[in-house]
């Protein structure tokens, strides 16, 4: 299984890197209660292209402090200008699973037109993302899904249902396909990692997967550096000889990077995943990580700002195969019962092309 085929039906162009630098300022808050009045914003003041009032969108992502997120918000503050659309950013200090409620709860009294949310929970969230949409306010997931009921339509970066199968190939491309191996994950309720850990166990109990390679354990970081570094070393004490850790975090692997790379395993055992590239260069340069992939999330961003637009103005109307233009970036479809548009690409990266990307 290649990236190639993670890509599924998305167009094969890779977001411009570039554009408007997000006016994001993040405040770290004790309480949710708290947070909510403080989480900081991004605003993209548009001009009043053809008059009329501004979009007012709300995108909360997981959990403040993590670049990931902030590649997302800068796709949605490329889009915002030509599109007459504001963007406010809030999010909990911590991605769990009912943190993110206040802020929807909040952007739903601000009688916002849209909010996007990268979801910490699988069904915790629905009883508020449905109380947005009975005030008439579109819902859109970003990176991660709800229950379908939950949102209008959901924008994730690849073909989740082949994520999990991947990753387990990735890992036995970096071990040579032997050894035990472990899943340093985000939170334990995150509905996109948990998707990919279901997919993978999948993948290992249907037998197709490499006989060599044996999963021993998947731990948390909750997204959290200092967390994930301390189950990134526990796992080198439990397992001494471990050929490899798979974070399809970039928080995580960057942790694990930044352990292994002052271990003296490094070398024996592998870091691979998900991450960006800027963070995981210098892992690449001194030797720690062979290969990881990941996809530009900034794509995601812009997505959704002309998906909002559409579904505002009523160009797009939700549906089973629904295919609209993204400018600059190509057609998507919305397909299935589930709604799910995928951004696409995905893209791995090693020593030959670290130094082509700048996310
Ligand atoms: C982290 C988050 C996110 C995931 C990426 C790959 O930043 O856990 O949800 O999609 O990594």
């Amino acid at each position: 299984m290649g990236l190639v085929a993670i890509a599924a039906s998305a167009t094969m162009i890779l977001a411009a890197c570039g554009g408007n630098e997000s006016s994001s300022e993040e405040t770290v808050a004790e309480t949710a209660e708290e947070e909510a009045v403080v989480a900081e914003e991004t605003v993209e003041e548009a001009p009043a292209e053809g008059g009329g009032e501004a979009l007012r969108v709300t995108y909360i992502p997981k959990n403040l402090g993590n670049p990931y997120f902030d590649a997302i918000v800068k796709g949605f503050n490329e889009a915002a200008p030509e599109l007459n659309m504001t963007v406010e950013v809030v999010a909990p200090a911590q991605a769990g699973a009912t943190d993110q409620i206040p802020f929807i709860d909040a952007a739903i009294q601000q009688q916002v037109d849209a909010i996007a949310i990268s979801p910490n929970d699988l069904d915790a969230l629905c009883p508020s993302l449905k109380r947005a949409m009975e005030a008439g306010i579109s819902v859109l997931t970003v990176n991660g899904d709800t229950a379908t009921d939950c949102r209008e339509a959901s924008i994730t970066p690849v073909d989740f249902s082949q994520l999990g199968r991947y990753l387990v190939d990735l890992t036995a491309e970096v071990t040579g396909g032997e050894g035990e191996w472990a899943f340093l994950s985000a939170t334990s309720t995150a509905p996109d990692q948990n998707s990919w850990l279901e997919g993978a166990a999948e993948y290992i109990s249907s037998g197709e997967s490499p006989a060599g390679l044996t999963l021993v354990d998947t731990v948390y970081g909750d997204d959290q550096p200092d967390k994930s570094a301390t189950e990134a070393a526990a796992l080198l004490t439990k397992y001494p000889d471990l050929a490899a850790i798979n974070a399809p975090t970039t928080v995580g692997i960057a942790a694990a990077a930044q352990v292994l790379s002052q271990s003296p395993r490094k070398g024996q055992v592998q870091v691979t995943g998900l991450g960006t590239p800027n963070q995981m260069r210098e892992f690449i340069k001194d030797g720690t990580v062979q290969k990881f992939a990941l996809w530009d999330p900034a794509l995601q961003g812009v997505i959704a700002a002309h998906l909002i637009a559409g579904l505002q103005n009523g160009s797009i109307v939700a549906g089973e195969q629904v295919a609209f233009d993204v400018p600059g970036v190509g057609e998507r479809i919305m397909a299935g019962a589930e709604r799910q548009i995928i951004a696409g690409p995905p893209q791995e990266f090693d020593a030959s092309n670290i130094d082509d990307f700048d996310f």
